[in-house]
């Protein structure tokens, strides 16, 4: 909380951050009561999870309430059709503590490309939520169709006066009193993110749909900035979507319960390694790091831990036969096949999932009064489990293996529903120049980390001892903490995978008479201000927690200046990127 000068006091934005994404999830499971059925199955699966921990680690436990917490996070996606109405999403959101970051250009992502420029609004560190914000590019068709684009576009008022003078005095005052922001929230539930399956321009949206803009026609026709999807955050992304192929009818309970222990089989074959507690921290944010370190593993005899395992798919499978997962009754399109990303055992980046897009009901009414009740395809169900952020060469190795582990999927696309272990260990192949633990992704400079000494480790500098500078040692000698930076950003190429699966559409072309480029600038202009590149701050992150972890243990000294010195230049591009004035 903050008090204002005449005594107002502010709400703290990331609490408000945290309120509105649980009032944007609450008006989703309304909308889409397959969300809700899914935010079911994924609290059963993370139960499951952090039972077999709780077994494997005496001392593990997870409330009700924590379990929320730690699985409680989304991120959403809106598409926007005017530069007004972004700037203005851009300043919604800065009222929540969320600010730009990354430039995605889908023009130009290949065969998947779309009309469409993004970024997405974070908390610059530790982020929770985040939005994936698409922008509509009108100039990338020909100008009769721009025009029309235009005109049904401009009809729409999506933000209202009272939510346009909430945002202005949140920029005065630094951020709202709880009335104001009650008012605001409202504002996002029952209006700007709502889903009111009302539209405009039937004609327009009939004739972009057969010319392959799909896209075009979700964004230009509606009246408000609907959710596209609201995603959560899973422990265990194998685990969850075995549970939806089998709670949509899609594979039977014998399959389901066989898939159940080979998955918790993998987790807890995990945590015979020390390396494990690095995967604990990357999945239980809540949970401090000195806590986890706590923790040892429990003896346990492999029949002991085959019955454990056995016993825990069962229970699981009898839980998904209770009539309230029964998925399959509600209307819907199936699940994907298979899940985006690296293969299960890679810990790097992120991996995405979902149910397919829903056929919803759509109401188009003109300006004549002239009404038609139709249909409209595009909003599905996605999850994600997230991993460690990448280096640049880190992020570099994963485009080669990512291309090469795709085009050996796109060879037998059926494979994961007859054999998925066949179909998993073909897709880990490609992946194998990549270390599967924390420690060993570090070595290769692959993934960002944060560095902070212990008590013990300040104690054994205060006393004079000869400590080394290498810090994988002193974390082996106890002197250091660390963890890995999760990734808490998006992939454009999957995002345009993404787009083109649900919307049943490819890549499209450009239509104007000379194609447009797109830059970032462009995208700052029209937000006016300027986007965060997120590999500066993990990379600063990183630096400033090793420069600090040496100077508290009096290492500083014996750093190579080269090295001090490359770090020193992440810190500042660092604190150039978040510091600037809003
Ligand atoms: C956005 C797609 C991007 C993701 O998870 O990569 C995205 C959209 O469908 O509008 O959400
Ligand atoms: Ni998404």
């Amino acid at each position: 909380m903050t008090t204002f000068a005449t005594g107002t006091t502010l709400v703290d934005k990331v609490a408000l951050q945290n309120r509105l994404f649980a009032a944007l999830s609450a008006m989703f499971a309304k909308e889409v009561p397959l969300y809700d059925k899914s935010l079911l199955v994924n609290h059963a699966t993370n139960r499951a999870i952090c039972t077999l921990l709780s077994k494997l680690y005496p001392g593990f436990t997870m409330s009700d309430e924590d379990l929320e917490r730690t699985s409680g996070e989304r991120h959403g996606a809106i598409r926007i059709g005017r530069p007004d109405e972004y700037r203005w999403i851009g300043r919604l959101f800065a009222c929540f503590a969320m600010e730009p970051h990354n430039f995605y250009d889908m023009t130009c992502v290949g065969s998947k490309s779309q009309p469409i420029i993004a970024t997405a609004f974070r908390s610059i560190v530790r982020p929770e939520h985040r939005v994936f914000t698409s922008l509509l590019m009108t100039d990338y068709f020909d100008p009769e169709t721009r025009v029309r684009i235009e005109e049904v576009l401009a009809k729409r008022t999506v933000f209202s006066a009272r939510a346009k003078e909430l945002i202005e005095k949140s920029e005065r005052q630094g951020g709202l009193a709880a009335a104001d922001a009650d008012d605001l929230i409202r504002e996002c539930t029952e209006r700007i993110f709502k889903w009111t399956g009302a539209a405009r321009g039937h004609q327009l949206y009939k004739d972009l749909s057969a010319s392959g803009f799909k896209i075009a026609a979700d964004i230009s026709c509606f009246q408000s900035h609907h959710l596209n999807h609201l995603t959560p955050n899973t422990f265990s992304i194998d685990l969850y979507t075995a549970a939806m192929k089998h709670c949509l009818g899609e594979q039977d309970a014998t399959w389901f319960g066989a898939r159940a222990e080979t998955v918790l089989g993998r987790i807890a074959a995990e945590t015979a390694a020390d390396t494990h507690r690095d995967s604990m921290k990357l999945h239980f944010k809540h949970i401090p790091l000195d806590e986890i370190a706590k923790w040892s593993r429990a003896a346990m005899s492999p029949a002991e831990l085959t019955s454990l395992l056995t016993t825990l798919a069962a229970q699981l499978t009898a839980e998904f036969a209770k009539p309230e997962y029964a998925l399959s009754k509600l209307k819907h399109a199936g699940f994907k096949d298979f899940t985006e990303g690296p293969s299960e055992d890679t810990p790097v980046l992120l991996r995405q999932d979902a149910y397919k897009a829903l056929t919803e009901a759509v109401r188009f009414t003109e300006e004549d009064g002239t009404v038609a009740e139709t249909t409209h395809t595009a909003r599905f169900g996605e999850i994600e489990e997230r991993f460690y952020a990448c280096t640049p060469t880190g992020r570099a190795l994963y485009d080669t293996c990512l291309a090469e582990a795709d085009a050996g999927r796109e060879k037998d696309p059926s494979l994961p529903k007859r054999d998925m272990a066949a179909y998993e260990a073909a897709y880990r192949a490609p992946f194998a120049p990549f270390a599967k633990t924390l420690p060993g992704l570090i070595g290769q400079g692959y993934v960002y980390a944060r560095y902070a000494p212990t008590a013990h480790g300040i104690a054994a500098a205060n006393a004079g001892r000869a400590l080394p500078t290498d810090l994988m040692k002193l974390v082996e000698l106890g002197f250091v903490e660390y963890e890995g930076q999760r990734y808490e950003d998006f992939l454009p190429v999957s995002a345009a995978g993404i787009f083109a699966s649900n919307l049943q559409q490819y890549g499209t072309k450009s239509t104007a008479h000379v194609r447009p480029t797109y830059s970032q600038a462009q995208l700052e202009e029209i937000l006016g201000k300027r986007i965060i590149d997120s590999t500066t701050v993990y990379a600063g992150i990183d630096a400033e927690s090793k420069l600090d972890t040496w100077k508290k243990l009096g290492l500083l000294a014996q750093v190579p200046p080269a090295e001090r010195s490359a770090l020193e230049s992440a810190v500042s591009a660092y604190r150039a990127a978040v510091g600037f004035e809003r």
